[in-house]
């Protein structure tokens, strides 16, 4: 049978993500892609690494800055709302941080928004004076206010904050939007963002001194070629010589190429790694300005 939670060690790196959420599929699909992989046990809270010394423990999300304050786990995937939102409720009471964010992952995106109701004209913050808004973010809501020199009162709620207007509980919302469906059957719209957030990694503020150093390290650098190639496509084609500028303006999110075989007489062959959408239309513009056999590759993963 395999291990449950165990004691902190020194030698091998605790990942924290969440068990079963939005967050908890991607953030488990980016590990395996790092080349990570796991037996589970029974219970399933804690994943054994089995290609690395990597175990993950799967949690709630709102566990997991906790988790890497009090140093049970090394990493965790988190969404950037969560981690602020704690990192701000520490500050507040005066706390020293605990947590950074590494990386932000591209996944999990949404954004903390101030939604209020459809009829609402919305003219700025200093509409805000004297009224209640509820929100499950109080930290950085109130960090938002004071910045904006805005007295407002923060309702706090646990969920279910969109409906706080229709039972009179608040006068507006400060809630996660992603599509905008629920904020639409609620009858509210969105109005001001207060936060730009995706799934991050997160760690500690000081860097690990013993073997987690190597491994975190060895991590990161996976984390950034998987990440780097995620949208990326290797671009081979032929084309003459003095068309190759031309070609190479036509891919701004390019690298600079490779040449492939540089015949003389022929055209060249080159590859490029191109890193935004290469889309249909794309190529039939390349392939009018001279590109000729075009080529988009998959691009597995890349220490580039
Ligand atoms: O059980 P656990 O505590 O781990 O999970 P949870 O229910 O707290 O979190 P979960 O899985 O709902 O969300 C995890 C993370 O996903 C959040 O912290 C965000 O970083 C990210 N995320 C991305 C979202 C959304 N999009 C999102 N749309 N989290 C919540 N929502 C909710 C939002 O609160 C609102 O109720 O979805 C509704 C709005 O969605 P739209 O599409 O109608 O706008
Ligand atoms: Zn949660």
């Amino acid at each position: 049978m395999s291990p449950t939670v165990v004691p902190a060690t020194r030698d091998r790196l605790r990942i924290a993500i969440q068990k079963s959420g939005r967050l908890a599929e991607p953030a488990r699909a980016l590990l395996s892609a790092c080349g990570l992989s796991w037996r589970e046990s029974r219970d399933k809270l804690f994943c054994y690494g089995e290609s690395l010394p990597v175990d993950l423990l799967l949690v709630r999300d709102d566990d997991i800055p906790g988790l890497i304050a009090d140093g049970v786990c090394d990493f965790g995937v988190v969404g950037r709302n969560e981690l602020d939102e704690q990192a701000g409720a520490r500050a507040r009471n005066g706390l020293p941080a605990a947590y950074r964010e590494f990386r932000g992952l591209g996944f999990g995106a949404c954004r903390l928004m101030l939604a209020v109701p459809e009829d609402w004209q919305w003219t700025g913050p200093t509409q805000l004076q004297g009224l209640r808004i509820a929100t499950s973010y109080p930290s950085i809501l109130a960090n938002w206010l004071q910045a904006q020199g805005v007295d407002a009162r923060v309702v706090e709620l646990s969920g279910s904050v969109e409906i706080a207007p229709k039972l009179d509980t608040a006068d507006l919302i400060c809630d996660l939007v992603s599509s905008g469906a629920t904020l639409a059957a609620n009858q509210l719209k969105p109005v001001h963002t207060l936060l730009d957030s995706e799934a991050v990694l997160a760690g500690p503020v000081r860097e690990h001194d013993d073997q987690r150093a190597d491994l975190a390290a060895m991590l990161l650098r996976r984390m950034d070629g998987v990440l780097k190639m995620k949208d990326s496509k290797l671009l081979m084609f032929r084309a003459e010589r003095e068309r190759v500028s031309e070609l190479m303006r036509l891919l701004p999110d390019a690298d600079p190429p490779t040449y492939l075989a540089a015949d003389v007489q022929g055209p060249l062959s080159l590859q490029t790694m191109c890193h935004g959408l290469i889309t249909w239309q794309r190529l039939e513009e390349l392939e009018r300005a001279g590109a000729q056999g075009l080529m988009v590759l998959s691009v597995e993963r890349s220490l580039a």
